[in-house]
């Protein structure tokens, strides 16, 4: 076994995106390019000499030779310890657990997330910070600076550690710890919920459907909701996971979980429904008969958080991305806490929990999360329902209709052009952009405009800032429509157009229909149809 330095090129769009680095899984399997990007990452972070670092992946095509790649990097780079999951796999939130567990220096998470697998999906890597959350901005910029400058790489010349082995190896001096991927995970929800009241919540026949969409949520749903908290047995469906996610797409949302929709849409809806996706930080929920939005489900979850043992005192803030809709904020007024509002991604949320600032965040596209770990976590907002559930003795949809009569109800949904041509889209975008000034006090399809901007942020705590992070615009009566373009996808662009509108009286009608004017706005304002070449869009949640 021998240290190798191999000379290298830099390669062009290596920049990290909204989480991570994300190509088409060929794309990351070409010549040096996986190489390049790790070895960027150690050079980006100043080395990874003595450090320890966690490492895992959702088990997606390329996940297990990825993984030895890392670890003969690390070794060859001098990394003290890698402590990784069973045969490398780790859910999102469980990596980030174990990075804080562990005190761990960081982690290299291998996910393309929600986006599909398989030799013709995609792959992606992810660094994490020692706080257990994505690298911030800082960070991720220092590393795609390392990308152009690269000339050579260090690798560890040796055979593959066997990874199905629990315990430790070793690759040179560096220790190469198996670990079981659900163990810690599960330990930390049963110090966060209350697993006795879960188990009689069970006992007493509520039935519940957890749809793991092959990947990597199977194996943590069917440990702690069918083992440790007596679920019925097969309650949890497409539990194994697998490299190409059984050729679905794993993204928790009524398109892409439209059987699991369909089962809870139908005449034997069991009690509860959710899906998590490929790394298992998004979660999507579902009551008999009502589907909950993402932003609603924050909503419900800060204004009943009281009812969980970790949440018991009280929520020290909360915040959301911005394109998420309000729906949170009048909870948080009602509370008297702090509400944040963030760019989209997770990595902005770590700065406000590690300050104590925020508890609970959250976005629109399925992500829930709290202080317990730096990442969103889906099993974790699913076994936070369940707990409000058992307490209450409520049904989904009853719990909701009492949130929206106290509160209001922001109807939401979030418009998905797909694939769309780079260059018209960031047309659309910069169009809009230049005319925002002039927007305030005119009238489209009807409704005023009150305000029009491009979003910025300003950490409150490190008073970074942050710009350009999606086009805002808010019209009388508290409607708003908010557009951007997606940073995880890996052909062309994908643009998101986000719609909210608030209703106190009526409170039970089609989003869609309740959003007509907004959706009729948004057309006026972007020419989307004219520009994308679309007549509708591809993906309505
Ligand atoms: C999307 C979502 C964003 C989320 C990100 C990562 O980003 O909109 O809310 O944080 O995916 O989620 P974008 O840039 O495509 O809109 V995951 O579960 O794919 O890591
Ligand atoms: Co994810």
């Amino acid at each position: 076994m021998s240290i190798q330095t191999v000379a290298t090129q830099p390669i062009a769009g290596q920049k990290p995106g909204t989480s991570g680095l994300r190509k088409t899984t060929p794309e990351f399997q070409a010549h040096h390019f996986l190489e390049n990007f790790i070895q960027s990452i150690w050079n980006g972070i100043g080395g990874v000499k003595d450090r320890t670092l966690v490492l895992g992946g959702d088990g997606r095509h390329f996940n297990a030779e990825a993984a030895q790649v890392v670890l003969r990097m690390a070794a060859a780079s001098g990394a003290r310890r890698v402590i990784v999951g069973r045969n490398a796999l780790l859910s999102t939130p469980a990596a980030s657990n174990l990075i804080r567990k562990r005190r761990a220096d960081g982690g290299i998470i291998l996910s393309a997330s929600h986006n599909p697998g398989g030799p013709e999906g995609d792959f992606g890597v992810k660094y994490n910070t020692a706080n257990g959350g994505p690298a911030p901005e800082n960070v991720t910029s220092k590393i795609f600076e390392a990308t152009k400058t690269i000339s050579e790489y260090a690798i560890f010349v040796s055979h593959d550690i066997d990874l199905s082995k629990l315990g430790e190896h070793r690759l040179g001096d560096m220790v190469v710890e198996v670990v079981d991927p659900v163990a810690d995970y599960a330990a930390l929800m049963q110090k966060i919920f209350d697993f006795d009241a879960l188990r009689a919540l069970f006992q007493g026949g509520f039935r519940i459907r957890f749809d793991a969409m092959h990947a990597i949520t199977g194996p943590y749903a069917t440990a702690i909701l069918e083992d440790q908290l007596g679920a019925q047995r097969g309650s949890v469906i497409n539990g194994t996971p697998l490299p190409d996610f059984g050729k679905g797409h794993p993204d928790p949302n009524p398109i892409w979980a439209k059987p699991l929709m369909d089962e809870m849409m139908g005449p034997d809806a069991p009690d509860f429904g959710a899906a998590s996706d490929g790394d298992g930080d998004r979660n999507m929920v579902v009551g008999r008969g009502l589907y909950v939005t993402p932003s609603d489900s924050l909503a419900a979850l800060a204004a009943n958080a009281t009812l969980i043992p970790a949440y018991a005192g009280g929520l020290q803030g909360v915040a959301r991305s911005m394109p998420t809709s309000k729906a949170v904020d009048r909870v948080a007024q009602a509370l008297g806490i702090e509400c944040f509002e963030t760019p989209t991604g997770w990595k902005f949320f770590g700065n406000l929990m590690d300050a104590g600032r925020c508890t609970l965040c959250g976005e629109e596209s399925a992500g829930t999360g709290s202080d317990h770990v730096r990442e969103k976590d889906g099993l974790w907002a699913v076994l936070f329902w369940l707990n409000i559930l058992a307490k209450r003795q409520i049904s989904v949809a009853d719990l909701m209709a009492e949130h929206w009569a106290k509160y209001g109800r922001n109807y939401y949904s979030r418009h998905d052009y797909e694939g769309v041509d780079a260059t018209a889209a960031n047309a659309l975008m910069d169009d809009l952009r230049s005319r925002l000034a002039a927007l305030p006090g005119t009238t489209v399809a009807g409704l005023t405009i009150t305000s029009a901007d491009d979003f910025a942020y300003d950490d409150p705590i490190d008073g970074s800032r942050t710009e350009a992070q999606g086009i805002r615009i808010g019209f009388e009566g508290g409607a708003r429509v908010v557009l951007r373009l997606s940073g995880t996808g890996t052909v062309g662009a994908t643009l998101r157009v986000y719609l909210e509108t608030v209703d106190t009286e009526n409170l039970h009608m089609d989003a869609q229909e309740a959003l007509a004017p907004v959706i009729a706005a948004a057309e006026e304002l972007a020419g989307i149809k004219d520009r994308t070449g679309r007549a509708a869009p591809d993906v309505i949640t």
